[in-house]
């Protein structure tokens, strides 16, 4: 039953466009009411009619420790009582900066900003500044926030909903923004040949999260780095998704990539609204007030976000669940082949690290046009199978799970038995 869900959106619709404030929530890609929350404790979820549910979305991220972790709990209601803003610097702020610059080795100096898109927006501007140049080279399918830059062939919501290019872009930014194939490196020299000498960056997801999981090649990411060097280009690395979620060292450490800027978000607030860039010293000299690269913000290094993401980060390195995620993760991937394999559903399922997306299709899913050939109706169908039995996925084929410490085995295993029904559902409806 989800009378109040159904009710509160009802209401939400009268005031809130779309009856959400994000559109990716708005169970667009399929179909059904979405559900609204009000309880979360580890990987469980409490929903506004008592219904309880395993948590894959953990916010988009953020919560790589489960909800409510007891550290960040502690740190939240300590700081809770001292103060919760100020709008000047902080001692917690510092401690971050050291703490980010200390953990990623090309990250010399930081900003916190409140969101990803923030963070991203900010990267660009100080990228073209740096380097005096107006064009960048984003990759269709990832997805860097809703800064006017990036709404070109942008994934996530904007994938969904069917929407990759934004009305309310203007044609001037469009034109600044050119688009290259992700996994190919020849779509990438071919715009470096033909805009030579203009391009001042280009900004990707290293491991893309945004059309749902596809990891860059090593060979594509190595030759990127390259070819940004060798067109004096900023390299970006938009980490906000797999910064502290694939590695502590994030992907840039994976992959062993150095990137001339990183942007941060998600799990660095711990839950609340926190996010970064930053890179080399030389570039971010530039930014206000040591530069002329102007870039502010009211909450920036919020005390309470702050708070919440050094106790989230500080329990990453002192616990070091990465290989326990790993390992969850890929039991979850394999258990989902063997399950759709067992009722002849065609799927594909990536995985690296703690976030996998199965992809229905037969794959394999390496490039954009690979995950766009998914079967986005028998996602639905398989989502609200899931829903329905206590599962909460991602409400999209172009997004990813994630597998947080919670994800126990008994865990994993009630999923896998979920979904083993779930496709044995939906290939008795095909016959
Ligand atoms: P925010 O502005 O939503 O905090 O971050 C934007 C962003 C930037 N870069 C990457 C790689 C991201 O994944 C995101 C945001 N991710 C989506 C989920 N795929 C946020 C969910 C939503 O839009 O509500």
């Amino acid at each position: 039953m989800h009378t109040s869900s159904t009710e509160l959106f009802d209401r939400a619709c009268r005031v809130i466009p779309g009856g959400v404030n994000s559109p990716v929530r708005a169970f667009g890609g399929v179909g059904g009411v979405p559900i609204f929350f009000e309880e979360a404790h580890g990987v469980m979820l409490v929903d506004a009619d008592g219904n309880r549910y395993v948590d894959y979305v953990g916010s988009w991220g953020p919560f790589i420790l489960g909800h409510a972790n007891e550290n960040v709990v502690a740190a939240l209601r300590n700081q809770l009582e001292r103060a919760t803003s100020f709008g000047a610097p902080t001692r917690l702020e510092v401690e971050m900066a050291e703490l980010l610059t200390g953990l990623l080795p090309g990250l010399e100096m930081v900003r916190l900003v409140s969101s990803g898109t923030e963070a991203t927006m900010s990267a660009v501007r100080v990228a073209r500044g740096y380097t005096g140049r107006e064009k960048i080279i984003k990759f269709e399918g990832c997805y860097h926030g809703h800064g006017d830059s990036f709404l070109i062939k942008a994934g996530s919501g904007m994938l969904t909903h069917g929407a990759p290019n934004s009305p309310g872009v203007t044609a001037g930014t469009a034109a600044s923004t050119l688009v290259a194939e992700y996994n190919n490196i020849e779509s990438v020299r071919e715009l470096f040949t033909s805009n030579a000498g203009e391009i001042a960056a280009a900004i990707i997801e290293p491991i893309a999260g945004n059309m749902g999981v596809v990891p860059a090649t090593p060979a594509f990411l190595a030759e990127l780095r390259s070819l940004c060097t060798a067109h004096g280009a900023v390299l970006i690395f938009d980490e906000v998704m797999t910064g502290f979620r694939v590695a502590l060292g994030g992907a840039a450490a994976l992959y062993d990539i150095q990137p001339d800027l990183v942007t941060l978000g998600k799990i660095i607030g711990g839950g609340l609204p926190a996010a970064a860039y930053g890179g080399r010293r030389e570039i971010m000299n530039l930014v206000s007030p040591v530069g002329s690269v102007y870039q502010a913000g009211t909450l920036s290094g919020n005390p309470l976000a702050v708070a919440a993401g050094l106790a989230t980060l500080r329990t990453l390195q002192q616990e070091n669940p990465y290989p326990a995620l790993e390992r969850a993760a890929g039991l979850l991937a394999t258990g989902l082949k063997e399950a759709a394999a067992e009722c002849s559903v065609p799927l594909t399922v990536n995985q690296t690290g703690s976030m996998l997306t199965p992809f229905f299709t037969s794959g394999p899913v390496r490039t954009f046009r690979d995950a766009m050939s998914s079967d986005t109706s028998a996602f639905a169908r398989f989502f609200h199978a899931m829903l329905d039995r206590g599962f909460y996925l991602p409400p999209s084929q172009y997004e990813a799970w994630f597998v947080a410490v919670p994800h126990t085995d008994n865990v994993i295993d009630a999923t896998l038995a979920a979904a083993k029904a779930a496709f044995a559902s939906h290939a008795a409806e095909n016959g």
